[in-house]
């Protein structure tokens, strides 16, 4: 039977991205070691983050357990664990954490082709209050494997091989996308697998939800506040758009890609490059959007064309629907 189709013929990310690799002849299968790698550390923060609240009742992480010894924070916690796995993996060669201020050079012995820029735990200060949170991860291949340097994490947005988060919420779900369209995949506890479940994502062209910090009005610049306006009050007869921001990337930005709208982080008098970080969260985020059909602009060019001139860089980003972006795009441009 059909339903049962995925009992048996159990597509796993593993198996997923070994089919997507056999397009690449020459790939030796480092891509889908890595990525193994990856969807570990997924399965290991998604245990700890479920476990966190009882964690927290016992005193265990991110307070002083009963030894007296004070406990990793969850994000740190995470950041070693994707940090240990990624080395591990042998297929990297520098990495790029929200978690430490340098990039990571591997060494030698470990070295591969990939470099991963990654934020382990975006949103974790929405752990104690139980809202979704996740890992948010990109992969750029290295220029000269003989000679990593910083220039190789340096690199524009549309150079990525591979982006995607895993959202640790009601379920454990991973979406991803190595550069032919976009997947979601859904942990299943009993198996210890991520199951494809969210074929082939799109984005509606158009949305009906717009998703912005609205407590950071008085500081916004005229078109991201004549948008919202818009939004609120449309002249066209058409009914006002719905408010949602959840206020952790990874949950609003699954939201947008399931049920299509435009999510805004945009640049304010008191940051002129909004708060979002370049390398590990807008351009991730942004490669996704594209993947799905969707589109991602920064307030003066396409999100994936920047170049990073430093690793934790901040970018304003206003991704989502393809229609609602270019209205805002519009707004800009008669702006400049
Ligand atoms: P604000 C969480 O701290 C985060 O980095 C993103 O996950 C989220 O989208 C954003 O900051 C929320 O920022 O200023 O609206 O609280």
């Amino acid at each position: 039977h059909e339903a049962d189709a995925h009992r048996t013929d159990l597509m796993t990310i593993t198996r997923h991205v070994l089919n997507e690799q056999t397009k690449y002849p020459e790939s030796r299968g480092d891509f889908t070691i890595l990525l193994s790698h990856i969807v570990l550390g997924c399965k290991f923060v998604c245990s700890s983050v479920s476990k966190a609240g009882l964690a927290k009742l016992f005193g265990l992480a991110g307070e002083t357990n009963i030894q007296g010894e004070e406990q990793k924070k969850l994000d740190v916690l995470s950041n070693e664990v994707f940090v240990k796995a990624l080395i591990s993996s042998g297929r990297t060669c520098i990495l790029v954490s929200e978690e430490d201020e340098e990039a990571i050079f591997v060494d030698r012995s470990k070295r591969g082709r990939y470099i991963v820029v990654f934020d382990p735990l975006d949103g974790s200060s929405n752990i104690d209050c139980g809202v979704s949170i996740g890992t948010i991860f990109g992969i750029y291949l290295v220029k000269d494997e003989d000679n990593p340097t910083i220039d190789d994490v340096l690199q524009a947005g549309k150079n990525l091989l591979a982006a995607g988060y895993c959202m640790y919420g009601s379920a454990c779900t991973l979406v991803l996308s190595t550069g032919s369209g976009v997947n979601g995949f859904t942990l299943d506890p009993s198996l210890g697998e991520f199951i494809l479940t969210h074929p082939n994502i799109k984005v509606p062209k158009k949305g009906k939800i717009y998703s912005v910090n609205e407590g950071n009005a008085k500081n916004w610049d005229e078109p991201t506040t004549k948008f919202v306006e818009k939004c609120k009050f449309p002249t066209d007869g058409s009914p006002p758009r719905s408010l949602r921001y959840i206020g952790s990337m990874v949950a609003d930005i699954h939201r947008t890609l399931l049920y299509g709208g435009i999510f805004l982080y945009p640049a304010d008098k008191k940051s002129p490059n909004g708060k979002l970080r370049l390398l590990y969260e807008v351009f991730p985020m942004s490669y996704l959007m594209e993947q799905a059909g969707g589109q991602a602009f920064t307030g003066k060019q396409r999100a994936l064309d920047l170049v990073p001139g430093k690793i934790h860089e901040r970018s304003p980003v206003f991704l989502g629907s393809y229609d609602d972006v270019e209205e805002i795009k519009a707004l800009y441009a008669a702006a400049n």
